[in-house]
């Protein structure tokens, strides 16, 4: 592990020269572009052949040259004995976790080469990103042997700039994606998911011109909900560039110039504006242009807010109606990465009669966002600081805030999105509460109009569950886990549950629920039958809708998930079963309980 980190950083710092960078593109997912989906040669490398020699020195000719066996072996001494041939070797599809794919991989966990040629036209006067939607976790990027850029975080976009080392015509891209668990890394070595490791999101080629829009904030002001403000960013632009904004639907056609740091700052107020809300998810057509570049977005306009106890959108009080979701694409495991994945889930969340969803426990591929846009359903986003992370490293603070702040600048203009969680379920110690109180700050202030959140455990005296975790002062909402009825006392019990939360704020049970095998039928008492899961809720939904400060709630989980911490054969076999819906896609009776509860308002109250 040692060894091959020391080999990373001699090799990244050899080809230094030709790095930059990863930005995250706002929009990229709307931009012309060059897909480099499909399939896509690789090399299991669990001993790192491709990045350092038999001492561990690096090898400068690495397997990112992508060079070919020499059949004359005269040639060999001038460039090294060739060990590896991507032609030669298989491929997997891209985008796409490697574990799903072949069931020989299914429990690898290292570096994992990919390789392919494309080709490609440069257009004068422009540069060209590769735009990775996920690699889970880190990924050197390399372009015609040329290292590019490096990134960590498996949940995140990054965005590289390619220009000076792509060439008209035939091209070739390797990227090494390792998913080795770190004890430094966000999350750390322990998570209730699947390590998934890949690509396993979309990637492609976006040009733009030498100046371009690289980033903007537009959003209704909080002061008086009518004012849509924010600014528009354009990167490598001289001070007093222009730049134009149009919103035709609400004859907004505004001009705006740059300052020195390339911000345009906008503020115009429409004579009238639909305001974005569940039942009503009105997104405008958003036209921007700097220069030669141009960008549409689709955008929804609306606050959100709380004032004592309760959330407001648009100034009224809401309740939440929600459920937790993972990002395992429904039917066939691995990620989530298509949009039929995505309309699975939503239909789902709609039967359930859903207005919210927490996406679980990462950043989850952007066609989800944008669908919860399109459908009116909100959303809390999170990163993966979970469990036990070394909060006593401020290395960690630093990955824990660029996680956040990819995930932000992606998803800042998605009216969905409400709430920030920067955690889950971490320990109550003084080194945790720090480390999260400063991300807290962080997102308060590289967000300022949404509500930050983490989703807390909770402390318990007999029956009675305390709130009273110190990290709640920084926190604008406080997601509240806890498992009665599954990991402690019977599901008769749960009625006896009284609630101590010591803050005047908004409550969401972010977590609560137990397991079941969908199709194992047998009395309520019966562990991991369907009968006891849908006691489990039915008692919660009594006792939840009781807590006076109840603003929202998301059970543990709309569908099963593979999880290697799962192991009991013939009913867990890898996977969480504290599913509505199986793996299979099979709805269990808790599924009803819940969808009729969400249709009478029965749990959390405006
Ligand atoms: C939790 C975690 C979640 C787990 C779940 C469980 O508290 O936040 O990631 O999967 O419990 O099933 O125990």
């Amino acid at each position: 592990m040692k060894i091959l980190s020391l080999a990373l950083a001699a090799l990244i710092s050899a080809s230094a020269a030709a790095q930059s960078t990863p930005t995250v593109l706002v929009d990229a997912d709307h931009r012309p572009s060059q897909s480099l989906n499909g399939p896509w040669h690789y090399i299991l490398d669990p001993y790192s052949a491709g990045l350092s020699d038999f001492q561990g020195a690096i090898n400068k000719h690495g397997f990112f040259e992508n060079r070919e066996p020499e059949a004359n072996s005269n040639n060999a001494a001038n460039n090294g004995l060739i060990e590896y041939s991507f032609s030669r070797s298989p491929t997997v599809k891209v985008p796409g976790d490697w574990n799903t794919q072949n069931i020989a991989l299914l429990n690898y966990e290292g570096l994992f080469w990919y390789q392919r040629d494309f080709d490609f036209t440069p257009k004068p006067g422009s540069r060209t990103f590769i735009h990775i939607g996920a690699a889970n976790y880190r990924a050197r990027v390399f372009i015609n042997g040329q290292h590019i850029c490096d990134h960590e975080g498996g949940f995140t976009p990054f965005d590289c700039d390619a220009t000076a080392a792509l060439k008209p015509g035939k091209n070739f891209a390797v990227i090494a994606v390792d998913d080795t668990r770190l004890a430094d890394g966000i999350p750390t070595l322990k998570t209730d998911w699947y390590n998934y490791g890949g690509l396993t999101r979309d990637v492609s080629l976006v040009s733009v011109p030498t100046a371009f829009i690289d980033d903007y904030d537009l959003h209704l002001s909080r002061t008086d909900h009518k004012t849509i403000e924010g600014y528009v960013h354009v990167a490598d632009a001289p001070a007093n560039t222009a730049v134009h904004l149009t919103i035709p639907e609400a004859h907004v056609d505004i001009n705006a110039t740059t300052d020195a740091s390339g911000r345009a700052a906008i503020s115009i107020a429409p004579a009238s504006l639909n305001l974005w809300a569940p039942g009503n998810p009105k997104l405008y057509k958003v036209e921007l242009s700097s220069g030669s570049d141009k960008l549409t977005d689709d955008i929804g306009f609306r606050t959100i807010e709380v004032s004592g106890t309760h959330i407001l959108l648009n100034g009224k009080p809401i309740a939440l109606n929600g459920i937790n979701v993972h990002a395992e694409a429904p039917m066939r495991g691995g990620r989530v990465n298509t949009d039929a994945d995505v309309k699975t889930l939503f239909d789902w969340l709609q039967q359930l009669n859903c207005n919210f969803v927490r996406l679980a426990h990462y950043p989850h591929d952007e066609r989800m966002t944008r669908e919860a846009d399109r459908r009116g359903i909100m959303v809390w986003s999170e990163v993966p600081v979970y469990w036990a992370v070394h909060f006593d490293d401020p290395a960690l603070l630093v990955k824990a805030k660029q996680q956040l702040g990819e995930n932000v600048r992606r998803d800042r203009n998605k009216a969905s999105v409400i709430l920030w969680s920067i955690a889950n379920e971490t320990p109550n110690t003084p080194a945790r509460t720090a480390f999260l109180t400063k991300l807290a700050d962080h997102a308060h202030e590289i967000d300022p109009t949404r509500l930050v959140t983490a989703a807390l455990l909770v402390r318990g005296e007999g029956d009675t569950k305390i709130v009273d975790d110190p990290l709640g002062k920084s926190l604008d909402v406080l997601g509240t886990n806890e498992y009665a009825g599954w990991y402690e006392m019977s599901p008769e019990k749960i009625l006896n549950v009284k609630w101590d939360i010591r803050y005047d704020k908004p409550v969401i049970m972010s977590e609560f629920g137990g397991g079941a095998k969908a199709g194992l039928h047998g009395p309520e008492t019966q562990r991991w039958t369907e009968e006891f899961q849908a006691a489990i809720y039915r008692n919660q939904i009594t006792m939840l809708s009781k807590i006076p400060q109840l603003r929202g709630t998301t059970p543990w989980l709309l569908m099963d998930f593979r999880s290697p911490v799962r192991l009991l054969p013939g009913v867990q076999d890898g996977f969480n079963r504290k599913g509505l819906i199986s793996d299979t896609g099979q709805k269990k009776q808790a599924f009803t309980i819940l969808q009729k509860a969400y249709k009478e308002n029965a749990l959390a109250k405006p």
